[in-house]
């Protein structure tokens, strides 16, 4: 059977692997042209796909990486893994209004239409559904079925993968509900089926608005433990200990990606929108976690002045851009917001990330290495992003001061959030 995947991004591309491996016939659409050259290259450009695996899937004769929707002719099942931004704080559903319309063109009668991308509750049956039977002339539930199964995958996550993370997956109609189970119960160990594709909707935006939620709780505790003379970080440890009830989340320079800061907003802007009410804890949640950047600042100021220096002129070493650790992602960083606020207050900015390519690197902000010269000749360093290559002993060493944002350093010198 023929597979389509629109999308071949950290989220798509698992998929079509895991489909090829299993036996279908694949078409991974993907209208990014260097990607598709790097497919094709078996060149992986997805943190937990290796070169082999695109090798083995080519060599399979069954994985056709492609920017040409007409290469999905006959589809039985297509997947839609594309981005949802915001813009300006709103969604953003044109890719999948565009993938639709394209897989409009090559449904036919008994195909199954899947969508992963994270969205708000009523997405595939308001919006998918009518774009599909527009395009075909076809009636959903009738002649061809559609499903929604959120995605789960969490790069660089050796114990949860693809294969062994439950997957919820929903159907606008009974039939359309067995056809996603067939698929997926091909693909994964355990389903969990949900009524309708609104609830398998919530259920993602739920698990992501918990997680920026609770990162902000420990965020906006970790401003009030430091002003109580508190150590926030031993108490998030010790109530860790907790068998049950307790989830550890950890402070932070604020909350990056291309999921969490955007995710909550689906439903908030939902609620506000639709209902004219406003949901509170994530509005509260997104004001406390973009305003860490803030209070880094703040922090690096008063640790300055300590010392008899003003930010203005001082040299400010960051070590560390990605929004978590070992990840080059500079996408919705927290960094970014530091860098224009400690330029704003004229400071002559470092950094130090590894990771970071150099066509990501933030403009006006010279790129050094992590060595005791840098970090020495740096009036404050902070560390923004502990990734595992960075040599947190030399950076206590070194440092003339240093604001530890994510609680990975000791010594005289080190102040933490
Ligand atoms: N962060 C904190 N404190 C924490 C956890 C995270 O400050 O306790 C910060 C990180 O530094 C980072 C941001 O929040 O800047 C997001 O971190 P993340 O670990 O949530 O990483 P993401 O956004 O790449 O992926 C999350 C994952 N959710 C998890 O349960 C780990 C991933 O599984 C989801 O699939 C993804 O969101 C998504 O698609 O929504």
């Amino acid at each position: 059977e023929k597979v389509v995947i629109v999308g071949q991004g950290y989220v798509g591309l698992p998929v079509a692997m895991r489909a090829v491996a299993v036996g279908y016939d694949v078409v991974g659409v993907e209208l990014d042209s260097r990607r598709v050259s790097g497919l094709i290259a078996a060149t992986s450009y997805v943190e937990d796909i290796g070169d082999a695996d695109l090798a083995a899937a080519l060599a399979s004769g069954r994985y056709l990486p492609t920017d040409d929707y007409r290469r999905s002719e006959g589809f039985a099942i297509a997947v839609i893994t594309v981005p949802t931004p915001l813009r300006e704080s709103i969604p953003d559903l044109s890719y999948i209004q565009s993938a639709a319309a394209s897989l409009a063109q090559t449904l036919s009668i008994g195909a199954t239409v899947i969508l992963e991308s994270t969205t708000y509750p009523g997405t595939t049956e308001e919006l998918l559904v009518p774009i599909l039977e527009q395009g075909s002339g076809l009636v959903a539930g009738r002649d061809f079925y559609v499903g929604y199964s959120p995605e789960r995958i969490d790069p660089g996550n050796s114990r949860w993968g693809f294969v062994n993370t439950p997957k919820v997956v929903s159907g606008i109609d009974a039939e359309s509900l067995s056809r996603v189970k067939e698929f997926y119960g091909n693909l994964v160990e355990q389903l969990v089926p949900v009524s309708t594709p609104k609830e398998a909707e919530l259920t993602k935006l739920l698990e992501n608005t918990f997680r920026h939620v609770n990162i902000a709780l420990v965020n906006e505790l970790a401003i009030f433990a430091t002003q109580l003379g508190v150590n926030v970080w031993e108490a998030i440890d010790a109530a860790a200990t907790k068998p049950f009830g307790f989830m550890r989340f950890t402070p932070g320079p604020g909350v990056g990606g291309h999921c969490l800061p955007v995710d909550p907003s689906y439903l908030s802007w939902q609620v506000r929108k639709m209902l004219g009410q406003s949901f509170r804890f994530v509005e509260l949640a997104n004001d406390i976690n973009n305003h860490m950047p803030d209070y880094v600042v703040q922090r690096t100021m008063r640790m300055l002045n300590d010392a008899g220096n003003a930010l203005r002129g001082s040299r400010v070493l960051l070590v560390g851009l990605a929004y978590k650790r070992d990840t080059g992602d500079i996408r919705e960083s927290p960094s970014v917001r530091l860098v224009e606020l400690l330029q704003e207050y004229g400071a002559l900015v470092q950094a130090i990330d590894g990771h970071v390519e150099a066509h990501r690197w933030p403009v006006g902000v010279e790129r050094v290495e992590l060595t005791s010269e840098t970090l020495g000749a740096a009036d404050i360093a902070i560390l923004v992003t502990d990734h595992a290559r960075f040599d947190f002993e030399l950076i206590e060493q070194s440092s003339t001061l240093v604001l530890d944002t994510r609680n990975r350093l000791r010594g005289p010198s080190v102040e933490r959030l």
